[in-house]
């Protein structure tokens, strides 16, 4: 059973103090996941990516042919990454880096093109993939940015994820009075109780996240570090997007 995880940017990080990490936090999300095998991590770029994508005017359609601009930005992200595998690996947990502007692209209409054999036999092999949004390359746009959750969705699909979850600094998905919605199943019963997120967020906050993960095939859960433990024994913290 495959399971994809998104450890959001505004959980393993300080979102307003740039290129500060939530070492706390960051530790007892490896600590839960210290003995997970089947499982396949992406984290996000909380203080470490947004700011510097936001300075440098790049997002997921806005690119830059600024090659200083990309090796900035992947760069803060590799940092975060090594953070993260690094905490793992101090928990037990054989977890290695896969950096997705080495291995990802996109093509002239914007569509992802992302090698995943590498990811599923690491799986086999008892390994855990850990991988980021990023910088990547974009036919005829230079660079734009990869999400944390477009790459979610992109490995759910390719590697038949039967569990998706994604632990966020919320408890999971509001509606309009601040109730955590228990299960969404189409976009329109929450367009108006979504807002924007309050940071610098280039890749779009919690409706666009809702959307991506509706899209899937296998049930996804938002939750927040509270509910990880629950996830991960196949329980249904926070909200069910299916
Ligand atoms: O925080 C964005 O990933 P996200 C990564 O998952 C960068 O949207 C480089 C801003």
């Amino acid at each position: 059973m495959t399971t994809v995880l998104k450890l959001g940017g505004s959980v393993i990080t300080d979102k307003n103090d740039p290129e500060t990490v939530a070492e706390e936090t960051l530790r007892r999300a490896a600590s839960l996941l210290a003995e997970e095998e089947d499982i396949v991590l992406v984290h996000g770029g909380g203080s470490f990516g947004h700011h510097h994508a936001a300075e440098y005017g790049v997002s997921t359609t806005d690119g830059t042919g600024d090659t200083e601009a990309i090796r900035i930005i992947h760069g803060a992200m590799h940092r975060l990454n090594t953070a993260v595998v690094d905490a793992l690996a101090e928990a037990g947990s054989p977890a290695f880096p896969i950096h997705p502007l080495s291995a990802a692209s996109r093509d002239a209409d914007g569509e992802l093109s992302l090698p995943t054999d590498q990811i599923s036999r690491m799986n086999r092999e008892g390994f855990v993939p850990v991988l980021h949004g990023d910088v990547v390359v974009h036919e005829g746009a230079g660079a734009t940015i990869l999400s944390g959750d477009e790459l979610v969705v992109a490995l759910a699909t390719a590697l038949d994820a039967d569990r998706v979850g994604v632990c966020s600094a919320v408890p999971g998905v509001y509606d309009a009075d601040k109730n955590v919605i228990d299960h969404i199943d189409t976009f329109d019963d929450v367009a108006d109780a979504l807002g924007e997120s309050e940071a610098t967020d280039v890749t779009g906050g919690m409706a666009a996240k809702v959307r991506e993960l509706l899209a899937l095939d296998a049930p996804a859960y938002i939750f927040d570090i509270d509910g990880l433990d629950a996830f991960l024994a196949d329980k249904n913290p926070g909200t069910r997007i299916d």
